[in-house]
């Protein structure tokens, strides 16, 4: 009998909460909070049990998997890899580099070594078709961040445990446990806020799960955020209230931005959002007199028809209130690990991001990041001509339930010639897949939050072990992605080890330029020769922990960390509360923050054209005409982690939520069946009446509909709920990013026969 005890992190949402597995005979007896890990101090969500679930899950497949004419069959990970390369290759050869795409799932950004070996795989499909789960999520905030700061990932969060004042749009962290915004223990972080005299508003068509934790909540008309957001930059503007504060020397356009908000008063914009114009003075005032006060969005404010607008104005608001950079603002963070970090002191500004060229085959959406929109993937599998897509890569994803236009989705991956999922469900995407390749279960890899980190409230740094080794013949995540890779760019048959030292040096050679960066004398020889004792992401990672801002700078700093420094300490270090950042930060040409991007500007007719219809037309309240919106459970991850029985026993959690003055007119009652019905398609769904519902405005959650034939999840079948991505349009979209506009979208509910 032996028992031991883990400490790691939990992979399975942003927050990053440390986990102790208590292990007894080499199962999991209980899966429990780390009370030493200095971030989470003990914290957990019902879903970090879920783990034990999901790594016990017999349906979690633990072998390569082939489609056959006779079914599903198991193969060897040599004969797995085999088929894989050639059935690529062979597509390749017919159709042309553009056959290939690939769509990389949100997963990924649990993975550290997903986050770091994708590169080399999406490096190697030599197409530019990529997709990722990023244009039906963030891409508008990455799109305004880039524009603003110079960078898609210097997005600032909200310093939640310094803040007076935090207002919330769209975002329900009570239940999501924060987004872009890595925060274990969201829920009583922000109760803090309130305890500590602070206060808290929500700005949400649903009387959120995070409301009952604030102070204050309005409703607002689904995709009006950007209108609500520039009258308070009206009211701060026309009172005079506005000072940058620390943001002062570093900004530019700050005329642009008063001559855009000049016509954009609460008065203008109050019957439009649903909020009176007393209400917005108010709360610009109060953000303007509050010690420190930020304004957080999140998915609300990005999927939905002005994505990209309500990004930048969130910020907006935040630099016109003095708030941006500053203790309990919206601050920059100082991650440990992070590519491009090893900069010489005092050098400033960068390339800047800047609108792409280049635009998608079928449908001429923009190219952001060198990705197209998620939105057209089905387009570009599904129309024939020079380019079309034969052949997909899927990892970490499932984009048949998650992606928008779910039938047409598909039908597009029933089309192609060949498929590849790595993934470890067979599930309503990869059951379209000729070959699966399964990583390991996330309780038998190690893992660093190298993308999380990027974004927390206070700069931390865990590296987690695995807690159990792999099953003889398993590889490694960072393994099955470099295998495929070096199999595309004909390398098939170079060893692994050589492959992988290939892909160091490439990253070693970004990192360190010839004066060293920020550590004199620092060569590629001599990093490499330091890591050379590891292999794959650990090695990399090592690197760019060492060479990073708090790093050992390979002895040049003694107080330095390494990943060494990190082995030593399985709960985590913590390496402080924010800093101010400016201007070192900013990765803009002239090292300005551009508070006015053209791009951005230019859409603003776009939202004034909607403001005015919306003045003549005064909005049906309680018809049937009605306006969706999602929503997430604290039991539930996006589209997975429905076959584990401890997290969907219970109630039934995929419910269209109504508010009672709509359900009347429709005479509908809890528990009858509607039929919710928009441009795009249809669904039935279980009514559920709750005056927590803006009238007017519909929720039906998303990652449900487990019950399509020739999937393995006996569990999430008995569960399936509705797909609400067969209602979602796939041509409702913010323009500027083509991010799904999930949000807002016109629908009727009518009784169902
Ligand atoms: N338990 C759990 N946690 C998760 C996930 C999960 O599935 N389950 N998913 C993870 C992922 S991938 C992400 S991206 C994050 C998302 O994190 P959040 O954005 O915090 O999560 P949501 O619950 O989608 O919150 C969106 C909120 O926006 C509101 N909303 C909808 N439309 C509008 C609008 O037009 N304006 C405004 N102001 N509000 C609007 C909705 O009512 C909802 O309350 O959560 C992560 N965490
Ligand atoms: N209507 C509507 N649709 C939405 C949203 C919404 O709010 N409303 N939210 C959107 C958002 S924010 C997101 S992020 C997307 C998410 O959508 P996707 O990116 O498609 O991701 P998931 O639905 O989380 O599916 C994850 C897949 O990864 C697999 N997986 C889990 N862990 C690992 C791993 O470590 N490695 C590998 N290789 N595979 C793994 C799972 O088995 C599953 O197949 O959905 C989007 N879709
Ligand atoms: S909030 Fe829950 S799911 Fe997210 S990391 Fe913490 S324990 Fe895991
Ligand atoms: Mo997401």
């Amino acid at each position: 009998m032996t028992a031991r005890h883990v400490h790691r992190v939990c992979t399975l949402c942003e927050a990053t909460c440390g986990i102790t597995v208590h292990v007894h005979d080499e199962r999991i007896e209980t899966i429990k909070g780390d009370n030493d890990d200095p971030f989470s101090r003990g914290f957990l969500c019902p879903k970090a049990y879920g783990l034990k679930g999901l790594h016990e899950d017999p349906d979690r497949l633990r072998t390569p998997m082939q489609r056959t004419d006779q079914g599903w069959k198991a193969v060897s990970w040599d004969e797995a890899f085999q088929l894989a390369i050639d059935g690529l290759l062979r597509v390749r050869e017919q159709h042309g580099p553009q056959s290939l795409g690939a769509y990389v799932g949100n997963p990924t950004a649990h993975s550290l070594q997903a986050m770091l070996y994708n590169q080399v795989l999406l490096r190697a499909l030599g197409s530019t078709q990529r997709y990722s789960a990023s244009s039906v999520d963030q891409l508008p905030k990455m799109i305004s961040a880039g524009l603003m700061f110079g960078a898609g990932l210097t997005i600032p969060v909200p310093d939640l445990d310094r803040t007076s004042y935090l207002l919330v749009l769209g975002g329900n962290p009570a239940v999501s446990n924060g987004s872009l915004m890595t925060a274990p223990d969201a829920p009583g972080r922000i109760r803090g806020i309130v305890e500590r005299g602070g206060k808290v508003v929500v700005i949400d068509p649903r009387r959120t799960e995070t409301v009952k934790l604030a102070s204050e909540h309005h409703f607002i008309v689904p995709g009006t955020d950007a209108a609500f957001l520039l009258a308070l930059s009206h009211v701060m503007f026309a009172e005079g209230l506005v000072k940058l504060g620390r943001a002062k020397p570093h900004v530019r356009n700050l005329d642009a931005v008063r001559d855009a908000v000049r016509d954009v008063s609460p008065e203008q914009v109050a019957s439009f959002c649903g909020i009176d114009a007393g209400t917005i003075t108010r709360i610009a005032r109060e953000l303007c007199a509050a010690k420190s006060a930020v304004c957080y969005g999140r998915i609300g404010t990005t999927c939905q028809p002005f994505g990209t607008l309500a990004s930048w104005a969130v910020d907006l608001v935040n630099v016109l209130s003095g708030n941006l950079d500053t203790p309990g603002g919206a601050m920059f963070t100082m991650p440990a690990a992070n590519r491009g970090s090893n900069r010489a002191p005092g050098s400033v500004g960068g390339r800047g991001l800047t609108a792409p060229r280049e635009t998608t085959r079928v449908r001429k959406l923009p190219m952001w990041f060198g990705e197209a929109p998620s939105a057209t993937l089905a387009d570009e599998m599904l129309t024939p001509g020079s380019g079309q897509i034969r052949a997909m890569i899927t990892v970490a994803g499932n984009p048949v339930l998650s992606a928008p236009g779910s039938a047409h989705m598909d039908r597009a991956f029933a089309s192609l010639d060949f498929m590849v999922a790595v993934d470890f469900y067979l599930n309503e995407t990869t059951r379209h897949a000729h070959v699966i390749l399964p990583p390991p279960s996330p309780l038998e890899r190690e893992t660093y939050d190298y993308a999380l980190y990027q974004l927390a409230v206070r700069d931390v740094a865990k590296y987690s072990q695995p807690v159990f080794e792999r099953p003889a013949g398993q590889p490694e995540e960072w393994e099955i992605l470099l295998t495929l890779g070096k199999g595309l760019i004909g390398m098939r048959d170079v060893d692994l080890k050589t492959a992988d030292d290939f892909v160091f040096a490439q990253v070693a050679a970004g990192e360190i330029d010839s004066d060293g960066g920020r550590w004199p004398g620092l060569t590629v020889e001599e990093a490499t020769a330091a890591v050379s004792h590891r292999r794959g992401a650990a090695r990399i990672l090592d690197l760019f922990l060492r060479t990073g801002p708090h790093g050992d700078g390979f002895g040049r700093n003694l107080h330095g960390i390494s990943l060494a420094t990190l082995e030593a300490q399985p709960h985590g270090i913590d390496l402080g509360a924010l800093k101010p950042q400016l201007p070192d930060v900013l990765r803009t040409p002239d090292a300005k923050i551009d508070l006015a991007p053209a791009l951005i500007i230019d859409d603003l007719p776009r939202l004034r054209d909607a403001l005015g219809a919306a003045t003549t037309k005064p909005r049906e309240e309680g018809g049937r005409s009605l306006m969706l919106i999602g929503r997430r459970h604290l039991r539930s991850n996006n589209s997975w982690m429905h076959n584990v029985e401890s997290l969907v026993k219970g109630p039934e959690r995929c419910t269209l939520l109504i508010h009672p003055n709509d359900a009347e007119s429709i005479k509908l009652k809890t528990g009858d069946r509607a039929r919710l019905k928009s441009a795009a398609g249809e669904v039935i769904a279980t009514i559920e009446i709750t005056t927590d519902m803006m009238p007017g405005v519909v929720s039906l959650p998303h990652g449900w509909g487990h019950d399509h034939a020739g999937t393995q999840l006996s569990i999430a079948k008995q569960h399936a709920g509705v797909n609400v991505n067969l209602v979602s349009d796939q041509t409702a979209l913010d323009p500027i990013s083509g991010n799904a506009a999930f949000n807002g979208l016109p629908v009727t509910v009518e009784a169902a026969a």
